[in-house]
């Protein structure tokens, strides 16, 4: 940090006080104390805007372009204090005013710029960059409504615009317009900032992209509005869909805005700083963030040899050492495959690009797999990831593994020394120290405040594995917040939850890989034993938290079955004194962030191979929760560090699975047929109970599809998940191997900090400082 810039913030800092009543008097003619919540949050997103302006910019000689569709980053009041080390501080201040910073923070409108994993991961892996004082932007998209709003009507989701853009935010108009043309029209983009503070360090910037010619009144009920004004409604919603891809025009338009505007910033920079454009993979990196952002190889291409006179080879060759690409699933429905004829109609000058990039391939290898075109026209984006880019990298060991030797194994063999692997990790910051003071700061008391720099000091907690009192004080905090929570499903979900319950939570997105829907048919299978006498020995409480996209009609269904058991089992008197089924509406990241403290079991039960790392899976973990899991994705690593003594491990296994899908050898039907507990348990679905409360449609839909589909096995497991789910929650009552287990899941999860996930990124790929 220079000294100039040093000092400026010595003087904000030891002036907070002042700063903050002069900021008060000057926006609202009022003293701090008589500012209203809004008002002193609107107070305090000024003085840290001034706090972030006057601290180091990272400029490095070579710098990262984490280029995504997605930054999902959640709200930023808490963690910009916490990572300005302002926090404590601000706190007291609003203290001797009368006001509670936690409720301040509920003031803040969410940003709502991803779906799920992808877009989380985005968002931690900048906070750690800039923490690890590292020169990198994202760049992304400036999405007016975000991905929707879930509302519950009639036991049935329905999606709402998102309306969090307010007057004053923590976004930066700036300066920056660009144009921006399709093969049909031309469009003005404009450039908003965003600051990303690192903890104790610099800041970096967030670049949003969003149109001019913006018109939010396209949308008229719900989330409908007209798609074919592209110069009007581009940048109103983030494509719904996870893990899905229904190839539609306008998610086209958008990802070409993304990589046009990008490459116009890139480029820019290159020439302000007068570099050399034959260099430029020395002073650039750009990360893809999975298939979305791929048109920015040929674009950048297209440029050189248009605008820039580089020969086609030259281009190639520099734009290939330039590009990394990360890839995030293994579901062929996710890999992102257009039809020539759209790109015609949107990108045509990207066309003879794309055909070249193809004609090469097809000079060199015949493999009709390994082919960018392929014979039905369809242009493959992850493969022009890995044929044009130089490193390819999954997100957890066995996904990487996967990979390379089944689902992407042609292009192993060819590029062997591209593929790696990069473990995901989650920014601690806001996993434990914004939304668990009562643990971060008791770790702190523990084992000093080492870990909040370098997380695997957290496992100097294992020194204390024996001591009782600390054990006791794990426990007091996990029920502290435990009734957090429940003051807050009260308020929000109108529910009554007994903190003293087991709370067993399954947030993420909806999807029949995630199975969601083998959680149900457990509930189900508890409900009728408790009707049938069989009482557990202490109150369960199963919570959920999911947004299905909206075109993904039985990911609704599963829906609509969790809200009819919630209806079910809380309003019968038989049952709802041992247990509770709770779907909290409109699951985002504020929400993760009061549930997951508050987890006692951790459900990551993906169909094995499938889910490609997870992440929620680390921050329970962080939070002392127990994992209840298949071997899959991140799980594999959790249950490798915890061992098999703190974590419940159960299903098929990955290469099973795979086996099962090659020879098309799993019929649903006869599981059904052997188990009499899975049968009565798929049977509810139709039962009168559930066709009482919920719609005879969707419970059929979803019943045939569990018995004569299943794609993503349901049923293989679901004899072991009952079994190892009973297990768990007997062991919860063993309450000194419980708490050692509590223990045991904090102080190995510094694994996961994505700081350390940055560090090998920019160790094996990135090769900045
Ligand atoms: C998304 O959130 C993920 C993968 C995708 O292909 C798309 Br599209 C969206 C998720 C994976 O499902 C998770 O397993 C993973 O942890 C996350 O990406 C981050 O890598």
């Amino acid at each position: 940090m220079s000294k100039h810039t040093n000092m400026q913030r010595d003087v904000l800092v030891l002036n907070l006080e002042e700063q903050l009543e002069g900021i008060a008097e000057e926006k609202y003619g009022k003293s701090l104390k008589e500012c209203t919540d809004r008002e002193t949050y609107f107070v305090l997103l000024d003085m840290t805007t001034r706090l972030m302006n006057v601290a180091e910019v990272y400029n490095g000689e070579k710098k990262v372009y984490y280029i995504s569709m997605e930054f999902l980053i959640g709200k930023l009041l808490s963690n910009n204090l916490i990572n300005l080390r302002v926090y404590d501080r601000v706190k007291a201040i609003l203290e001797k005013n009368g006001k509670d910073l936690a409720v301040i923070e509920e003031c803040e409108p969410e940003p709502s710029l991803g779906n799920g994993g992808l877009g989380r991961l985005a968002a931690c892996f900048l906070d750690s960059i800039a923490t690890l004082g590292l020169a990198g932007e994202g760049i992304g998209l400036n999405y007016h409504f975000g991905l929707f709003k879930q509302v519950f009507k009639d036991h049935l989701q329905n999606a709402e615009k998102n309306d969090w853009i307010e007057e004053q935010s923590w976004l930066e108009k700036t300066d920056t317009t660009f144009e921006v043309s399709f093969g049909d029209k031309k469009v003005v983009s404009r450039l908003y900032n965003m600051d990303v503070v690192g903890y104790d360090t610099g800041v970096n910037k967030l670049r949003l992209f969003d149109i001019e010619s913006i018109d939010e009144s396209l949308v008229k009920k719900g989330i409908d509005f007209d798609k074919t004004k592209i110069d009007k409604n581009l940048t109103l919603f983030l494509y719904p869909d996870d893990s899905d891809e229904a190839g539609n025009l306008l998610r086209i338009y958008q990802e070409y805005f993304l990589v046009s505007n990008a490459a116009q910033l890139i480029l820019r920079e290159q020439k302000e700083r007068q570099y050399d454009l034959h260099e430029l993979n020395n002073h650039a990196v750009i990360q893809i963030n999975d298939t979305h952002p791929t048109m920015i190889i040929p674009e950048l291409i297209r440029i050189l040899v248009e605008e820039k006179a580089f020969s086609m080879d030259d281009a190639i060759d520099v734009v290939s050492k330039t590009c990394a690409y990360t890839n995030h699933t293994i579901l062929a429905e996710a890999l992102e495959t257009w039809p020539l004829k759209y790109l015609e109609k949107v990108v045509p000058q990207l066309v003879p690009y794309i055909k070249e990039l193809d004609k090469r391939v097809r000079a060199k290898y015949k493999n009709p797999k390994v082919q960018i075109i392929d014979k039905d026209k369809k242009v493959h984006m992850a493969f022009i990831d890995i044929h044009y880019g130089f490193s390819i990298n999954g997100v957890a060991a066995i996904h990487t593994d996967i990979l390379k030797d089944s689902e992407l194994n042609d292009f192993y063999k060819i590029y062997p020394e591209k593929f790696n692997n990069k473990t995901n990790g989650i920014t601690f910051r806001r996993w434990l120290l914004s939304c668990n003071h009562p643990l971060a700061d008791f770790l702190s008391q523990t084992i000093g405040d080492g870990f909040k720099k370098d997380a695997n000091k957290l496992e100097k907690l294992l020194d204390h594995i024996n001591d009782e009192e600390v054990l006791d004080q794990l426990e007091a905090i996990k029920m502290g917040k435990k009734k957090e929570l429940v003051d807050y499903l009260k308020k929000h979900e109108n529910v009554e939850v007994d903190p003293d319950s087991i709370f067993d939570i399954q947030v993420k997105r909806l999807h029949e890989y995630k199975r969601q829907q083998m959680n149900a048919l457990y509930i189900i299978h508890k409900y009728l034993e408790i009707k049938g006498g069989k009482k557990p020995s202490r109150p369960l409480t199963f919570i959920f938290g999911a947004k299905a996209a909206p075109a993904y009609v039985i990911a609704k269904d599963i829906i609509h079955l969790l809200l009819v058991l919630q209806e079910i089992v809380n309003n019968d008197p038989d049952v709802n004194k041992y247990m509770k089924v709770i779907m909290v509406e409109n699951y985002n990241v504020s929400y993760a962030e009061k549930l997951i403290p508050a987890c006692d079991v951790s459900e990551q039960i993906s169909l094995a191979s499938k889910e490609a790392s997870g992440t929620s899976n680390m921050k329970f973990m962080l939070n002392g929760a127990v994992t209840l899991g298949t071997d899959d994705g991140a799980n594999v690593e959790i249950h490798e560090l915890v061992g098999d003594d703190n974590i419940y491990i159960f299903g098929v296994k990955a290469d099973e699975v795979i086996e099962h899908y090659k020879k098309a050898d799993y019929v649903s039907k006869d599981y059904y047929k052997k188990s009499k507990v899975i049968k009565e348990a798929v049977d509810f679905i139709v039962s009168k109970e559930c066709l009482k409360v919920g719609h005879k449609e969707n419970l059929e839909r979803l019943y045939n599809e569990l018995l004569n589909k299943d794609w993503f096995m349901t049923l293989i497991d679901l004899e072991s998940y009952i079994a190892k789910k009973d297990e768990i929650f007997a062991d919860y009552e063993k309450r000194d191997k419980w708490k050692k287990m509590m223990l045991t899941n904090i102080a190995k999860a510094g694994y996961f900090s994505s700081d350390r996930t940055i560090a090998e990124y920019n160790r094996d790929i990135w090769h900045l400082n």
